[in-house]
């Protein structure tokens, strides 16, 4: 049923909204044929979790201690121990703030140490992505003239280990190497400038256990310093460290969605975020010995699949074709064609090993610290490399063998295939566009109305991928180029926004620049860690512009917000000066007028100060130039960023004669 919440003033789908409103056929297709076979995904269990529970809704339910849980509301302004409201918010979305930096704190670690363990000769691991490593050592001032790379590498790559872990006071040095100077200033002036990503997990963890802060705006600092950490520490050095060691993307045309899957091939399936080991276990399931093995099992040869960030590392960089996110990797387990999910870390729901048992599909775990009960597990640590080849080489094997024990009668692959063009960098998108001093031209003409990164995860509180593609395709249509990551990028991959006859869909403006240049209005520029790459494009046109962050027509979108990683990656862009929309609210008591008590016809404020702090007119706004805007309803999200790009369009006198499209 769909269920309305008046305490946030929204309605969330049911499972027939779901069907009728995601926008891939596939899916729709695979949701109708699960229903048919009556196997459950995680659009039933949402519906079995109904109603959810209004206080955890709005932040409202603290469980840092085994007094609790406690809950505030009419019955209790307070928490047994004497917590406000306030604290209680901001300290929930504290901690799921520093549960998402330490979950890209341990991919930042596997990418390091796989970068180290390349640099000392191990496992076989290179390093292809030299022109990364002499960067790096340039900005942080690393000798690189005639060492060998790997030395540079090595040395390089400990300064990002010391971001990931210093405990005393001195400065996060990928932040002063690449935060534009105006900002630091900013967060230098609010005292928000962080040691290290797990300093700030100490401090924020510290600060809200039993009998900690309760001044509510010291845990905000602490929340925007977390924010800080979570951005240049870990997201930076994932991306960085993963680049140091595969290289940069490289643009090329390819092939995704559902339909990539063969009946008559070894259908594998890449998951998860970490790409360390996916990308040798490629290499392996491309090698003549695999390839053979395939064939001798009867398969005409093998399709590798992406799901999630994993999946779109090895998009980015070799083309392979991604299938689907976080909220479809049980639909695409229901095509029953997929022989085996390799699996690393995160964002792998449980639910998956249901299905892969209802049909078969053997699952193969390769994080140390993420098991799953029955699956195949072949870890890898990059610390103790040395069995990295042979353990790929058993993953290979072991995936392929799997094509001959599965039962192939209930094989259903939604025809569907999307064109995509792929393998942005940063590096290239600049180049592409003509450089920063070109692309600050566009926007100040007005051919741009504006750049938004687009990005984030799916929710059941929305329907399936809707939200995802009605913004990008509403956004372009006005003319506001489009950077996309994570699992919104899967779905505005598969809708084709991301292809190469997409330009037809885009504004005058924006669409004439796609044909010229030949580019899409929607660029898909990796995993989420890879944020990173559309921060330094900002950066960079602030810095041609002449004109800080916060004054640019820039936004971030995360349209259908999940996991815990998101919270960070909006507060990342927050703290640039670059507003969000967040296309459901947050669990944040919402500023509605309701009615008051006792008093018919009244009405009370409904407001609070954590919501005045990030949507209002007094807190992040003033300390560092953005907000929060909140609108599950696409098409007026799309209303919002609008009139957000209008009005810095509008201070910058670049509004011009051209209006926005509607
Ligand atoms: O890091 S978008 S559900 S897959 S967290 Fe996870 Fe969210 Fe998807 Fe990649 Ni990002």
């Amino acid at each position: 049923m769909k269920q309305h919440l008046p305490v946030l003033n929204v309605e969330v789908p049911d499972k027939a909204e779901h069907v009728a409103s995601t926008p891939n056929p596939a899916s729709r297709e695979l949701l109708q044929r699960l229903e048919a076979l009556g196997v459950e995904t995680l659009f039933d269990r949402f519906e079995q979790q109904k109603p959810q529970c209004t206080f955890g809704l709005t932040g409202r339910c603290c469980r840092m201690c085994q007094w609790g849980p406690c809950r505030i509301g009419p019955r209790a302004e307070r928490g047994i121990c004497g917590k406000d409201q306030n604290a209680m918010v901001i300290g929930n979305v504290m901690r799921a703030l520093v549960a998402g930096l330490s979950a890209h704190g341990r991919h930042a670690h596997e990418a390091m140490f796989s970068v180290l363990a390349a640099a000392d000769g191990k496992a076989h691991l290179a390093i292809k992505g030299e022109a990364r490593v002499l960067e790096l050592a340039g900005r942080f001032g690393v000798p690189a003239e005639g060492r060998p790379i790997a030395d540079v590498a090595r040395e390089v790559t400990r300064i990002l280990l010391e971001d990931l872990g210093r405990l005393d006071a001195s400065p996060l040095r990928t932040l002063e190497a690449f935060a534009p100077p105006e900002r630091q200033e900013t967060w230098r002036g609010l005292g928000i400038l962080p040691r290290s990503a797990s300093y700030e997990v100490m401090e924020a963890l510290h600060m809200t256990t039993l009998g900690g802060c309760t001044d509510w705006t010291a845990l905000a600092a602490q929340e925007l310093r977390a924010a800080l950490a979570y951005c240049y520490s870990t997201l930076f050095g994932s991306s960085f460290a993963t680049e140091m060691l595969f290289g940069l993307p490289q643009q090329r045309i390819t092939t995704v969605n559902y339909g990539i899957l063969k009946a008559d091939h070894v259908n594998v399936l890449m998951h998860g975020h970490s790409p360390v080991m996916v990308e040798v276990i490629l290499e392996k399931l491309r090698s003549p010995e695999i390839q053979q093995l395939a064939s001798a099992a009867g398969a005409a040869g093998i399709v590798v699949g992406g799901l999630c960030c994993s999946g779109e590392e090895l998009l980015a960089r070799h083309g392979v074709s991604t299938v689907t996110n976080i909220g479809g990797q049980e639909l695409v387990l229901g095509t029953g064609a997929v022989d085996a999910v390799v699996v690393d870390m995160q964002c792998v729901i449980p639910g998956a090993k249901i299905l892969a048992d209802c049909f078969g599909t053997q699952i193969i775990t390769t994080c140390k610290s993420n098991r799953i009960p029955g699956a195949l597990h072949v870890p890898f640590d990059p610390e103790e490399p040395e069995q990295l080849q042979a353990d790929a080489e058993r993953v290979a094997r072991a995936a392929v063998e799997a094509f001959a024990r599965r039962d192939r009668s209930k094989i259903h692959i939604p025809q569907v295939t999307t064109a995509a063009q792929v393998g942005w960098s940063y590096e290239n998108i600049l180049d592409t566009l003509g450089g920063a001093e070109r692309i600050v031209e566009l926007l100040r003409s007005g051919t741009l109305k504006g750049i938004a990164t687009i990005v984030g995860c799916n929710t059941p509180k929305v329907p399936y991928e809707h939200n995802h593609v009605t913004l990008a395709r509403e956004l372009i249509r006005s003319d506001v180029l489009l950077l996309t990551t994570g699992c919104c990028a899967h779905a505005l991959l598969n809708d084709g926004l991301c292809g190469p006859d997409a330009a037809g869909q885009a504004g005058p403006g924006l669409g004439r620049l796609c044909r010229q240049l030949g580019i899409p209005p929607v660029l898909a520029v990796g995993g989420c860690v890879d944020n990173t790459r559309t921060l330094r494009l900002f950066a960079e046109v602030s810095r041609a512009a002449g004109v800080a962050v916060k004054d640019l027509p820039f936004m971030f979108i995360g349209p259908e917000p999940g996991n815990e990683k998101t919270v960070g990656q909006g507060l990342t862009f927050l703290v640039h000066g670059v507003s969000n929309l967040v296309g459901f609210p947050g669990p944040i008591p919402p500023a509605i007028p309701r009615p008051k008590p006792g008093e018919p016809g009244e009405l009370e404020r409904g407001s609070n100060d954590v919501i005045d702090f990030l949507a209002g007119t007094e807190g992040v706004l003033k300390l560092v130039g953005a907000k929060i805007y909140t609108e599950p309803e696409p098409r007026l999200g799309a209303q919002l960023v609008r009139m957000h790009l209008r009005r810095k369009r509008l201070a910058l006198g670049w509004a011009g004669q051209h209006s926005m499209g509607q």
